[in-house]
């Protein structure tokens, strides 16, 4: 992925209908081509006068909020983390029940959170009662501890220097087509198409 400015959309790494029926190729598109196609374009026009800026990865532009310019520095941080929370998001699913949570990480979540079953409950919990819109995190420590915490808006894991391995995205968007405002249903069926190698992977140290 091209990972500075100008940036670009990154393609979905599958078809929209891949999800489906958990979540819907109409959702998907708007979702990949519409919403995130939106923040890639507004965190370009508010880079393109900016030539410092635009030297700095897309990680060190959300890891460095003390160095954008004030007047701007709310409105890049919120597209910057629009584009690194939804490539990353897209990344993290598959097509349903065709991955499972198994080996080193099955072991690691079991250790941290008493077993998967009470894993989803509280992943679920957490992203059920983020008010309003945001994003519920798996997440790892420094001391390569996991836990569980939500995020608000566009904010990333990243500033609180917690390595992210999964994401859901509970902005109503994510899910109003096809559930309206059911959003413990979408959370719910979400079980169903995480990608627990891409995650696993992540926890082995890989970026992506
Ligand atoms: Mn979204």
């Amino acid at each position: 992925m091209k990972n500075k400015y100008p940036y670009e959309l990154q393609p979905l790494p599958y078809d929209y209908s891949f999800l489906e029926p958990h979540i819907s190729s109409t959702t998907m598109k708007f979702h990949h081509d519409k919403h995130l196609q939106t923040y890639v374009n507004n965190l370009n026009a508010l880079l393109a006068d900016e030539e410092e800026l635009q030297k700095l990865t897309l990680e060190e532009l959300l890891c460095n909020k003390e160095q954008l310019p004030v007047d701007k520095a709310t409105a890049i941080s919120n597209n910057a983390g629009g584009v690194y929370n939804h490539n990353f998001f897209f990344n993290s699913l598959t097509s349903p029940n065709s991955s499972e949570l198994k080996g080193e990480l099955k072991n690691a979540v079991i250790d941290a959170f008493g077993s998967v079953d009470a894993f989803f409950e509280e992943f679920g919990k957490a992203a059920a009662t983020q008010f309003g819109s945001g994003w519920a995190w798996l997440v790892l420590d420094d001391n390569n501890k996991l836990s569980i915490i939500k995020t608000a808006n566009q904010d990333t894991t990243l500033q609180n220097n917690l390595k992210p391995l999964l994401a859901i995205d509970v902005w109503e968007h994510a899910y109003y087509l096809d559930y309206q405002n059911r959003r413990p249903d979408y959370i719910k069926e979400f079980s169903n198409i995480i990608n627990w190698d891409v995650v696993s992977d992540r926890y082995n140290g890989k970026n992506i």
